[in-house]
């Protein structure tokens, strides 16, 4: 049975943690140098019923990483480069998932880690951190898994336990096609609740009802061009964001949290893909959020 090294123990990453502890799966904790000294060995996981799991692990520091059997990565995007140049003594065996937010990393990753499988996973479950080392699981979602180099393509028996602890986990054959579809989910609500300090649900007010409006459409129509034939419609993606705003209702986006703790945010991931790959379609509102969420970082 592989065993699990989560890197980046935020949100999302203790839920997946929690939900594969829970299904018996062997799971462990890499943290980076950052954290040395922060370790909280019991992680306390609200379940999807309201339960209170406990998850005792033993922390892993980047001396340990020769016995990492599969690393999932779950930083923030700007961390995943220098947190796995700390891993100098990872096997090249080693199967590496990316789970981070946004897009903009592959190919500085295909380059630090040639030999090692790469693959990105694509996790849409609800995470919330209500406190240090206290996570809830706020809503089920769909996992996709794919391969970012040919020897990634050779673990898709990685499914099976993963799809058992999370209900959902299918191989793409073009997981860029669901990263973007996250990433356009992201680039609408991150932005929007982090520049008005609001919750997810909040978007939904009426004073927020032409900006949003622009905002998707901006979004839908850089997305859609890049996704080609295999683009969703504009009412789909409405419906797939209204969606994501009622299931997260109560939650604060990430980049909310972000920026309203004063920590850097993803906004080059995320919005910062959507004016890169803007080519001539008009995209103010995200520009203007972009430029504002810079400044307050600074
Ligand atoms: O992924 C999220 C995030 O906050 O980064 C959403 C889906 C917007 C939930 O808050």
């Amino acid at each position: 049975m592989t065993e699990w090294t989560i890197l980046g123990a935020g949100a999302l990453g203790c839920v997946i943690a929690g939900q594969l502890h829970q299904k018996g799966e062997r799971v462990g904790f890499m943290l980076s140098e950052r954290h040395r000294g922060h370790f909280h060995p019991n992680l306390d996981l609200i379940t999807l019923s309201g339960r209170h799991q406990l998850i005792q692990s033993q922390p892993r520091f980047p001396e340990h990483a020769r016995k990492v059997e599969c690393l999932m990565v779950f930083t923030k995007a700007y961390h995943v480069l220098g947190a796995l140049k700390e891993l100098q003594h990872l096997p090249k065996s080693t199967p590496i998932i990316l789970f981070n937010n946004g897009m903009g990393l592959t190919e500085q990753v295909k380059e630090l880690m040639p030999d090692n499988p790469l693959l990105v996973g694509v996790c849409s479950h609800g995470a919330m951190k209500e406190q240090d080392w206290l996570v809830r699981h706020t809503g089920k979602g769909e996992t996709w898994l794919g391969a970012l180099n040919e020897a990634g393509k050779e673990w898709t028996h990685l499914l099976k336990p993963l799809a058992a602890s999370l209900g959902h986990c299918e191989w793409s054959d073009d997981i860029a096609l669901h990263q973007r579809h996250k990433l356009a989910v992201n680039a609408v609500i991150n932005p929007l609740t982090a520049y008005n300090n609001i919750s997810n649900g909040q978007l939904v007010e009426p004073r927020f009802h032409d900006v949003l409006e622009q905002l998707t459409d901006e979004v839908y129509q850089v997305i859609a061009r890049l996704n080609g034939s295999d683009a969703e419609s504009k009412d789909a993606f409405r419906r797939r964001l209204q969606q994501v705003i009622e299931e997260t209702a109560i939650n604060y986006s990430s980049m909310q949290q972000d920026l309203a703790n004063g920590r850097k945010t993803e906004i080059d991931y995320i919005t910062g893909f959507i004016l890169k790959h803007a080519d001539g379609i008009p995209v103010p509102v995200s520009q203007q959020l972009y430029d504002e969420i810079k400044r307050r970082e600074a």
